[in-house]
């Protein structure tokens, strides 16, 4: 088998996102895009003789990439890869296989809740020997590699058989094909009360139904709900995972996951639903007739934490991202431990869970975790919610309403504008960051502004800073907007006003929060000019 050195040139746009480099399927097809940015990590890291993971949400072009991958890891003298049988890994999945094994890192291939298919999105990404994501230092210097790369290596060889366990040689580079579920199964067994969640699941009086939305979670719903805890055959649908998600979004929200929703806020409705995203790290939580927010959900996970084995001795702390509802930060007031405040993205939890700051953490975004892995987890969310409902027998919404009425209220919500016109959405920050220093003091209506800035983030375990990362503006009730330009999204810009305001008084709590919230709605729209930057009358998503 002989290795070749192909000649390349830049591509000056391979700059990795709030999760990894994200481009349309078309992008990555064209010659040497991939191989570029897999050379790149090869030549910033030093894999030689290290151990690899590889594995995607087994989207369109997964199956490709991961051969183009394990040929340029031979010809790099990778000493070993772990691959996902059919070369599919759910993120959390891929996290716990690089901590099981205690690999040097792995290559994740996923574009999470972005839409698949020959016409969709593709996406990779670096994580490192903790699990998790790569740092911003890491990502920076794969980045300013792609800047200079003239060539990459790749072995001359066939493809390899991935679709069953197995092992191989790929010139010197041993080649492992794993089942990923049995070690993710293992992993969840050491931290829910499989056999309560059973026996609610089997009682005969509960029922819930889970929507893979087609894409990677399938296998491993099956697996967990329908196989090892009982629930009847059909409890798990658009459980077959495939490579365009049968044409949907395969992202975990009121909008996208209609199916779960039209079962869950129908008639005889079951207790209990949920949804995941492409890649299984995000989930969504329904009980009958009642949506749980994702920032509700990290606050009833920590007031309830005591309830799960695998959290029954207390919390280091918990963190959230800077848009995050404060939920979370009355509860871990109440419990007396730290609550950090991060930039988007899961990245930035990392260095709080290996210091052990941290044990849960959570995401408006509808992601949720903790530190048994270092990626947001879907599934372990589902089993978390379950372990407290078999514990507590009450219901979803039972459960929330006496949250709220021992926390208060914090309602919430996320506007999106997807594709808009990058320039003018650019130009719009650049106008509120102007803003800023003159909007303290000033009064809208019944609000008046608290504070106003541009957040930035210094890490507490290793002091690096992040700036620019979210426009926020607080009002001295404690309610706030902030704004923010996706780094998922791959086709124009994708403006998220998040809002968010607090009630104490129970005899509000039922308030449509679209109601509650417009004052912050209108205020959002005088101080940014939404309508006018975007060209558009209202947000695309609402969640
Ligand atoms: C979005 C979410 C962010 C999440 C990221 C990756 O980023 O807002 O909270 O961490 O997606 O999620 P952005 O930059 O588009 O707002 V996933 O499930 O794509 O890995
Ligand atoms: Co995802």
């Amino acid at each position: 088998m002989n290795i070749k050195t192909i000649s390349t040139t830049p591509f000056n746009d391979q700059k990795p996102g709030t999760s990894g480099l994200r481009k349309s399927v078309k992008v990555f097809q064209s010659p040497h895009y991939l191989e570029n940015f897999v050379q790149s990590i090869f030549d910033t890291l030093q894999c030689e003789n290290k151990t690899l993971v590889v594995g995607g949400d087994g989207r369109y072009y997964n199956r490709q990439a991961i051969q183009t991958i394990l040929k340029m890891a031979a010809a790099n003298g990778v000493g070993r890869m772990l691959v996902g049988q059919g070369g599919i890994l759910s993120t959390p999945a891929a996290s716990c296989v690089i901590r099981e094994n205690q690999a040097f890192g792995g290559i994740v291939l996923s574009a999470s809740h972005n839409p698949g298919g020959p016409d969709g999105d593709f996406g990779i990404k670096y994580n490192v020997t903790n699990g998790g994501p790569a740092p911003e230092k890491i990502t920076d210097a794969i980045y300013d590699r792609t800047k200079t790369i003239d060539s990459y290596k790749i072995l001359e060889a066939a493809d390899l058989d991935l679709d069953r366990p197995g092992s191989f040689k790929l010139a010197m580079m041993d080649v492992e094909v794993i089942d990923p579920v049995v070690p993710y199964i293992k992993l969840m067994e050491s931290l829910f009360d499989f056999d309560r969640i059973k026996d609610l699941l089997t009682s005969g009086k509960f029922r819930m139904c889970m929507d893979s939305l087609h894409a990677v979670t399938g296998s491993y719903a099956h697996a967990i709900f329908e196989q090892r805890l009982g629930a009847p055959a059909g409890t798990v649908q658009n459980g077959i995972p495939l490579e365009d998600f049968g044409g949907g979004h395969p992202d975990p929200n009121l909008v996208y996951a209609h199916d779960l929703v039209e079962v869950l806020y129908g008639e005889n409705a079951p207790d209990f639903g949920a949804a995941s995203d492409g890649d299984g790290d995000r989930n969504m939580i329904l009980g009958r007739h009642f949506f749980v927010t994702p920032s509700d959900s990290l606050a009833v996970l920590t007031a309830n934490a005591h309830l799960v084995p695998g959290y029954k001795d207390g919390l280091a702390g918990v963190a959230r991202s800077m848009p995050t509802s404060a939920a979370c930060d009355r509860v871990a007031e109440k419990l007396g431990i730290d609550c950090y405040e991060t930039p988007t993205g899961w990245k930035f939890f990392g260095n709080l869970l290996d210091a052990n700051k941290a044990t849960l953490c959570g995401e408006e975004s509808f992601g949720t975790g903790s530190n048994h892995v270092r990626e947001k987890d879907g599934l372990w969310a589902v089993l978390f919610w379950l372990n407290i409902l078999a514990v507590r027998g009450e219901s979803v919404e039972q459960i929330v309403r006496t949250h709220w009425q021992t926390y208060g209220r914090n309602f919430y919500s996320r506007h999106d504008y997807e594709e808009v016109d990058a320039a003018r959405a650019n130009e719009m920050v650049e106008r509120l960051r102007s803003l800023l220093p003159n909007l303290k003091g000033q009064q809208f209506g019944n609000y008046q502004v608290a504070y106003s800035d541009d957040f930035s983030y210094t890490d507490p375990v290793d002091g690096s800073v992040s700036q620019k990362q979210g426009i926020r503006i607080g009002f001295t009730d404690g309610s706030r907007i902030v704004f923010r330009l996706s780094g998922t999204g791959t086709k124009g810009a994708t403006l998220r006003l998040y809002l968010e305001s607090y009630e104490p008084d129970a005899s509000k709590h039922d308030r449509d929060t679209q109601e509650a919230l417009a004052p912050l709605i209108a205020i959002g729209e005088e101080i940014a000019q939404i309508r006018k930057f975007t060209d558009r009358e209202a947000p695309t998503v609402i969640t």
